[in-house]
């Protein structure tokens, strides 16, 4: 059984992931399940360094490969903001639900609601150099937010390709759509071929 440690202190992503993988024969463990705390500054200046930040500083910690993710909503009108201070952003309104009505506040002025979701996940003990996999998510911001599923900015983003937004949608269509889930599969992919998972469960 392949175990990985996921470099995240945020549950919902962890959670992202087990759905992700079911059916593979992989063992997913958080930090707090190892018990090991790591919180390094994300003081990177893209998705790809702080992603790899997060990973280097798990790597160095166990034996076990690990994944990090950085990930994020970029408002095109917005030069891409909030971008890597995704997280920062909704923190500084205590939390995305003041922080996704102020980003809706923010963008009125503007004709174009277009918005990305990014995704970089960062692959580590397993070669010797870190392995990087990038995934986005085009759509929109609406102009309220709807829906109750998912988290962070998931009910004030539409997606255009799932045509439904994420806060709408279940976790089997967030799961098949979103930043997270192409990178993932591009991490499915590379495990796959280096024989260390394979699909034991059709889902
Ligand atoms: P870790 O650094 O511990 O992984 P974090 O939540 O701080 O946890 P990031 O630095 O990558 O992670 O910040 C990502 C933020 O972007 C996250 O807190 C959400 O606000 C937002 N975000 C990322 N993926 C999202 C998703 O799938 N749906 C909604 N919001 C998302």
């Amino acid at each position: 059984m392949f175990e990985l440690v996921v470099a995240t202190n945020n549950a919902h992503k962890v959670k992202e992931y087990q759905e992700m993988f079911s059916g593979y024969d992989i063992k997913f463990y958080s930090m707090k399940d190892l018990g090991i705390v790591c919180n390094p500054e994300e003081n990177g200046k893209t998705y790809e360094e702080n992603s790899l930040i997060k990973a280097s500083a798990l790597a160095k910690l166990t034996k076990l490969p690990v994944i990090a993710d950085d990930s994020g909503l970029n408002v095109v009108a917005l030069n891409n903001f909030p971008g890597i201070y995704s997280s920062r952003y909704a923190d500084s309104y205590g939390g995305n639900k003041v922080a996704n009505l102020e980003l809706i506040k923010k963008l009125k002025p503007y004709e174009d609601k277009s918005a990305f979701f990014a995704c970089l996940i960062t692959l580590m003990n397993v070669e010797e150099k870190p392995v990087q996999f990038k995934g986005i998510c085009r759509g929109k911001i609406l102009d309220k937010p709807v829906g109750e599923g998912g988290f962070g900015y998931d009910p004030i983003f539409y997606s255009e390709e799932a045509k439904i937004a994420f806060g709408e949608a279940s976790p089997e269509i967030k799961n098949k759509y979103s930043h997270r889930a192409k990178a993932v599969s591009q991490l499915i992919e590379y495990l796959k071929n280096k024989r260390l998972i394979e699909l034991v469960n059709e889902k």
